[in-house]
């Protein structure tokens, strides 16, 4: 496949930055379409361990061509900190002029909100929500005016004052236009070598027969349409919303790889309704070093929800599913797989829409035995214990896509085709 997107099925954290670097080895083009740095992909490589933010997943491969295209919204300082880390590599990048920047007062204003908030979201305050508000609103900056001095200065001179309104509703001090601008002018001077129309760039790619990757960032239960809304970031990472959010034709996106946790791992707040408050969810989290990327926060932790995937694989399509962290599961003697949900005696064909159903879902568990060797050195399918092979080969079947690719930690070596 020439055009493929890989996501998460599940609220992030499945190991897409491993999955895609992965990938990445067979693509030309790797391209990140929504959210910012908000993301947290972790790769390893020859030990050495890159925790990416802004930045596509393919960055560290010289011959890709990573793209950062118009859906997402960037912190030009995160990024340019971001492109520091990798100072002495070849790399090469490409930033949507149409993108949307985020600024000071985004960061403000989204701790702000979550502070003030009965029933917080548990955002991870990297202005995300706010970002993405102003471009819905038709007051957001976008690449092209911040990298010209004069139209980002009269645009900051617009928005400024009327983002200090906001600020001081939530007792915050006013921000200036001079400061602001000084400080992000020179941000702007950095990064505008790398911007340019990636949707004209893009298509260009694709006549020329590149292999274009499309990299999700958090997971499907996170979209502002099909997630568990309020309790979603503020973009959409199904693979569905690809061609919008880079400018390519929906009919020339070919497929899509779903990246599955082996469990189930919610960060922030919201309904988990297989989460595990016992030891068993206590050993998960040791284990699989449940721990956010970017926020460093402790991830809830819960049995594999099948709900949960096929819903992604409703909103998204699978065409395949890389199933990941297999090795965390080693030890235990039974493993649950939540395989339907029951709600007020009725058993449901899809998750529930509204939150507090969803808050009182019954999850309907099958229980599976579990394996107690380390896998971690596993390098085919037929080395897994057998009952490691039942567990892949349960998921397969009850989701009804294959599972072309299992990791078994976090090396690109550890990533093993399946064939
Ligand atoms: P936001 O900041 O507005 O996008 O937050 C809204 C909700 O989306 C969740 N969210 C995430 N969930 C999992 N992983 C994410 N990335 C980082 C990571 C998170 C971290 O890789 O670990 O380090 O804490 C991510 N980004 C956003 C968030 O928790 C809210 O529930
Ligand atoms: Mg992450």
């Amino acid at each position: 496949m020439k055009r493929l997107v890989v996501f998460g099925t599940q609220w992030g954290d499945e190991g897409k930055g491993k999955i895609t670097d992965f990938l990445a080895q067979r693509s030309d083009v790797v391209v990140r379409y929504q959210g910012g740095n908000n993301a947290g992909h972790t790769i390893v490589l020859d030990g050495v361990k890159f925790a990416l933010h802004t930045i596509p997943s393919g960055i560290l491969s010289p011959h890709i061509h990573n793209v950062l295209a118009n859906g997402m919204v960037i912190n030009p300082k995160g990024l340019l900190e971001e492109m520091k880390k990798l100072e002495g590599r070849e790399y090469h990048m490409h930033i949507s002029d149409r993108a949307h920047v985020i600024l000071p007062y985004h960061l403000l204003l989204d701790g702000a909100r979550e502070n003030k908030l009965k029933q917080k979201i548990g955002t991870t305050k990297k202005g995300i929500g706010p970002a993405y508000t102003d471009k819905a609103e038709r007051s957001g900056i976008r690449m092209c005016e911040f990298i010209n001095p004069e139209l980002f200065l009269k645009r900051l001179e617009e928005v400024i004052p009327y983002k200090n309104e906001q600020l001081k509703n939530f007792g915050l001090e006013p921000l200036s236009v001079q400061d602001v601008y000084f400080e992000y002018k020179a941000y702007a001077e950095a990064l505008k070598p790398y911007v340019c129309n990636t949707s004209l760039l893009l298509n260009n790619y694709v006549k020329e027969g590149k292999k274009l990757l499309f990299e999700g960032a958090q997971g499907s239960l996170l979209c502002l349409d099909h997630g568990t809304y309020p309790f979603v970031t503020s973009s959409s990472p199904t693979a569905a919303s690809v061609p919008i959010n880079t400018g390519l034709a929906p009919w020339l996106i070919e497929g899509a790889v779903g990246v599955t946790k082996a469990y189930t791992t919610r960060v922030g707040e919201g309904p988990l309704p297989t989460e595990l408050f016992d030891e068993i969810g206590e050993r998960i989290v040791e284990r699989g070093h449940e721990y956010g990327t970017t926020t460093g926060r402790r991830r809830r932790v819960g049995w594999l929800d099948l709900m949960i995937i096929k819903h992604a694989a409703l909103s998204s399509g699978l065409s395949s599913i890389a199933l990941t962290l297999l090795d965390v599961l080693s030890g235990f003697d039974e493993l649950k797989v939540c395989v339907s949900y029951r709600l007020e005696g009725k058993e449901l064909k899809d998750i529930p829409t509204d939150i507090n159903d969803l808050k009182r879902v019954e999850p309907i568990y099958q229980t599976l035995p579990g394996w107690q060797e380390e896998i971690t050195h596993v390098t085919s399918f037929d080395e897994l214990p057998k009952n490691a092979q039942d567990y892949l080969l349960f998921i397969e079947e009850q989701v009804g896509v294959p599972v072309d690719i299992f990791s078994v930690g976090p090396d690109r070596k550890q990533t093993i085709f399946r064939k």
